[in-house]
């Protein structure tokens, strides 16, 4: 039964009393990776920097440690790295066209209006809903009006599952010249994912005017995008547009993709290439341009233990770190980790021209934690693979390993024995490296506790969960095989706790 008055609490202001309240902590749960103050997180939502402020709103379930009843969390920071926890921010209505779950949507300034719009889900009906806040974000008026967009452009064969859910949702907006612009996510049955475009001016009114994308489920290669495309986002970036999609098929989130193209007067979208963005637990992220100038990118890490294990945790879901996303020379996408992050290191340690032989695996001396920053740079040399180590136990009954295959210019991160517990999920997750031979690896690795999530040379990123089950399973190693490899160097930091 849900705690009526932890559920209390948290719609009513009180979230420090419910906040990271486990006695004892649990080792799984990330220290600096924002977590629900307990219960269910899925997507980020309604990213937006406001009056200097971040707010992240997120798919939150306040009673329920698996998806249920949907809701927008809410957390505000000033730096990206320490969250506050908010009151819910948007919580469903019954007999309403959310009464059934405030789903996925963005927030815009309207004017100095803060305005978000979402999902609503009644039964199997997903409409688009609006919502004010004149509180600086704390609490928020739904519209009259709602829903906005009560049922979905005419002439469309959207995909339709058998229990009649039309897949509808999702919506992103943003200002173009004196006009909104809005993308729904959705499929068309039997075609592929769809990205429908809509406008307005007042975002109340909306003109559908035709799909921006529509997928083709015949085509695999590189990748298969899926029948139904999730939280679509449009990004300008560099001189160019990004196509962000999260690909769903029958009931399963695969991953997301970008497309990179260009954007057409008319809104249809042209995509130049696609490729996952992250094969590993990442899923529905959005991005919002803060301040600076910045496009920074928020995705949800999806728990990869079994539901049982889920359910006795009392949290679920965390969020990535903060990437700033930028376009490189060859018009493919750049990630960052925010420098804000760097504000949580202590205690540096570097190692400079660390040479392993094949078949070996080394153990780093004053390199051991389960809360670390690493940036290694690797000359692979003639070994078939190499990689670092974490989370390794003295007599290496749990250890996870980061791998690069030079061969076939893969990465990905081995976690047959990360844990002795058989409720964590062991799948492997490639991601697909294009460094040219020769060309040193740069990792950029956040370790955190049951969160691993790694860019190689800003092109691409893996993020994996692990549930190491031993205390003392932190050592960090590195290792070679079918020839040797050089850890140029190996910048270590530790980790301080920002939730
Ligand atoms: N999660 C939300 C939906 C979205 C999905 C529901 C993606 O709006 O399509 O929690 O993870």
């Amino acid at each position: 039964m849900p705690d009526r008055s932890i559920r209390e609490a948290v719609l009513h202001q009180d979230v420090e009393r419910i906040a990271h309240n486990e006695d004892p902590p649990d080792p799984q749960r990330p220290a600096f990776h924002f977590t629900a103050p307990r219960n269910w997180l899925n997507d980020p939502n309604g990213l937006i920097q406001w009056e200097g402020t971040y707010h992240l709103f997120y798919q939150h379930d306040p009673d329920s440690p698996l998806h249920g009843l949907m809701h927008w969390g809410h957390a505000r920071s000033t730096d990206l790295v320490h969250w506050q926890h908010e009151p819910v921010a948007i919580a469903p209505t019954r007999d309403s066209a959310d009464e059934d779950g405030v789903f996925s949507g963005c927030a815009v300034d309207d004017n100095g209006t803060p305005t978000a719009i979402y999902s609503g889900i009644q039964g199997p009906h997903q409409t688009i809903c609006l919502a004010t806040s004149d509180d600086h974000l704390v609490t928020w008026r739904k519209d009259p009006g709602n829903p906005v967009i009560a049922s979905t452009p005419p002439g469309l064969d959207l995909l339709t599952t058998p229990d009649r859910t039309v897949h509808y949702r999702d919506p992103s907006v943003w200002r173009s010249g004196d006009e909104w612009r809005m993308i729904v996510g959705s499929g068309i049955t039997g075609v592929g994912g769809a990205v429908l475009l809509y406008r307005s001016t007042d975002l109340r009114n909306w003109e559908y005017l035709h799909p921006m994308l529509v997928g083709d489920i015949g085509q695999h290669d590189p990748i298969w995008t899926g029948t139904m495309w999730e939280c679509p986002q449009l990004i300008p970036l560099g001189d160019r547009h990004i196509l962000l999609i999260s690909v769903w098929h029958d009931r399963q989130t695969l991953y997301t993709a970008h497309f990179v193209g260009d954007l057409h007067d008319d809104g249809r979208f042209t995509p130049e290439h696609v490729e996952i963005v992250d094969p590993g637990s990442f899923y529905a992220p959005q991005t919002f341009q803060d301040d600076e100038g910045r496009r920074i990118m928020i995705g949800w890490l999806r728990e990869q233990r079994d539901r049982e294990a889920m359910a006795e945790s009392g949290w679920n879901g965390a969020m990535s770190i903060p990437w700033v996303l930028s376009l490189g020379d060859d018009n493919r996408v750049r990630y960052t980790p925010a420098p804000e992050l760097e504000a949580l290191r202590s205690d540096h340690r570097r190692f400079s021209d660390l040479a392993v032989a094949p078949g070996e695996q080394t153990m780093v001396p004053d390199i051991a934690g389960d809360c670390l920053e690493l940036s290694a740079t690797i000359e692979p040399g003639t070994s078939t693979s190499c990689g670092l180590v974490l989370r390794r136990s003295p007599d290496g009954a749990e250890e996870t390993r980061i791998v690069f295959d030079p061969t076939s210019n893969a990465l990905w991160i081995d976690r047959s024995r990360s844990s002795l517990d058989e409720r964590a999920d062991r799948t492997p997750h490639e991601a697909q490296l294009d460094l040219i031979a020769g060309q040193p690896l740069n990792l950029r690795i956040f370790l955190d506790r049951s969160v691993l999530e790694v860019a190689a040379n800003e092109r691409t990123i893996l993020s994996e969960r692990t549930y190491p089950s031993r205390p003392d399973s932190i050592g960090v190693g590195i290792f070679a095989e079918g020839g040797p490899a050089t850890f140029a160097t190996i910048d270590a930091w530790t980790i301080t706790a920002s939730m």
